[in-house]
């Protein structure tokens, strides 16, 4: 390609995000366009799929037939988000099976959430209030990124997202009318959530190596942090209705920024979340492993399958 065939390219991209336009999977983009996207939609479609096991834990043991159908829905959900979003990676050329691999060597990242343990029914609630929520929060302006096919399937992902947020809210709506013991779980479980659920969003500004160059390619658009605070402001007033307290001596109106202020986040913990040493970290991967490698006939049989098709329609 000529210096001069390469600039076109180049300023039909920056026009293309300029006026708002979408990408497609036909255009020519810069790598690191591509690299960040493939970074992002891989680690997102890991969360989804990681993100089946916590509440996956309570299939078996829900307490009706109607909330054993309702989380039925919502894990079979996310493992359909997870099957989108590898599907919009393989637009940009990443392999799915190389992504996989790369999720359980554990040189790719998902949602530090999913390393925490779900000890009661009250902690489905909570996930669909608080995770989702949060999801919600930091999804929605993602229906608007300038990489089409990610975008379009941010929009079925957030009605989705929606349903399962709530579902969660209304799960603890009913714990908060039962006995004294439902209504401490509850309290119990958002006491272990609420902190976990405002690292979803990510470091803060400072720390954020990504979030310049994402915002500046309309792929992000807004920052951790602004999304954390939006998270905040919408959740306080839901936990007074549910009668809840939010683990946080700090939180406050501020008249003044008209938002909730709140105290300082354990990045530490965060980090350390990151590094693989979450509560389920090993377990979490280990069983996304153990899955992946049960699987593996069911790959070829597929594959067969196809390759059988292939061939029949070939011939005829
Ligand atoms: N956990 O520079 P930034 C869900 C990494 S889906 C782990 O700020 P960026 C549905 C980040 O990758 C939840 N790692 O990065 C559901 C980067 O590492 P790298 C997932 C994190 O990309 C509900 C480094 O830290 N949602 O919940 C986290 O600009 C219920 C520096 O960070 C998405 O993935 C974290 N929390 O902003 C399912 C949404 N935060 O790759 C089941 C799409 C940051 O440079 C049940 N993703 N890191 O080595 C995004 O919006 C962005 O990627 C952010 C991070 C905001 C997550």
């Amino acid at each position: 390609m000529t210096t001069t065939e390469l600039s076109d390219l180049e300023r039909h991209f920056e026009r293309t995000i300029e006026h708002d336009l979408r990408v497609e999977p036909r255009d020519w983009v810069p790598d690191e366009y591509r690299a960040t996207l493939i970074r992002q939609i891989a680690q997102h479609a890991h969360s989804e799929i990681i993100g089946m096991q916590p509440e996956g834990n309570w299939i078996t043991r829900a307490p009706s037939l109607r909330r054993k159908a309702i989380l039925l829905a919502k894990v079979q959900d996310e493992a359909g988000h997870g099957l989108y979003l590898y599907s919009a990676a393989e637009t940009l050329g990443a392999d799915r099976g190389e992504l996989t691999q790369r999720l359980i060597s554990g040189k790719q990242k998902y949602s530090s959430i999913f390393n925490y343990p779900t000890l009661t029914f009250a902690d489905v609630g909570v996930i669909g209030w608080l995770v989702d929520g949060a999801a919600i929060c930091n999804q929605v302006p993602l229906c608007r990124c300038s990489y089409g096919p990610y975008a379009r399937a941010m929009i079925r992902i957030c009605k989705e997202e929606s349903f399962h947020q709530r579902q969660g809210y209304e799960l603890l709506m009913t714990m908060m009318r039962g006995t004294k013991a439902q209504r401490q779980m509850v309290q119990d479980a958002t006491d272990r959530w609420w902190w976990p659920s405002l690292m979803m969003f990510g470091p803060p500004d400072g720390d954020s190596p990504n979030t310049a160059q994402s915002m500046a390619w309309k792929v992000k658009r807004h920052t951790n942090d602004e999304l954390r605070q939006r998270f905040v402001d919408m959740t306080v007033p839901q936990a007074e209705a549910l009668g809840v307290t939010l683990p946080d001596a700090d939180l406050a109106w501020n008249q003044e920024r008209a938002s909730y202020d709140f105290g300082e986040i354990d990045w530490s913990e965060f980090k350390q979340v990151l590094r693989g040493n979450g509560p389920c970290s090993a377990q979490r991967v280990a069983h996304r492993k153990r899955a992946h490698d049960e699987g593996a006939w069911v790959r070829e049989a597929a594959a067969a399958h196809a390759r059988k098709h292939r061939e029949a329609v070939a011939v005829a």
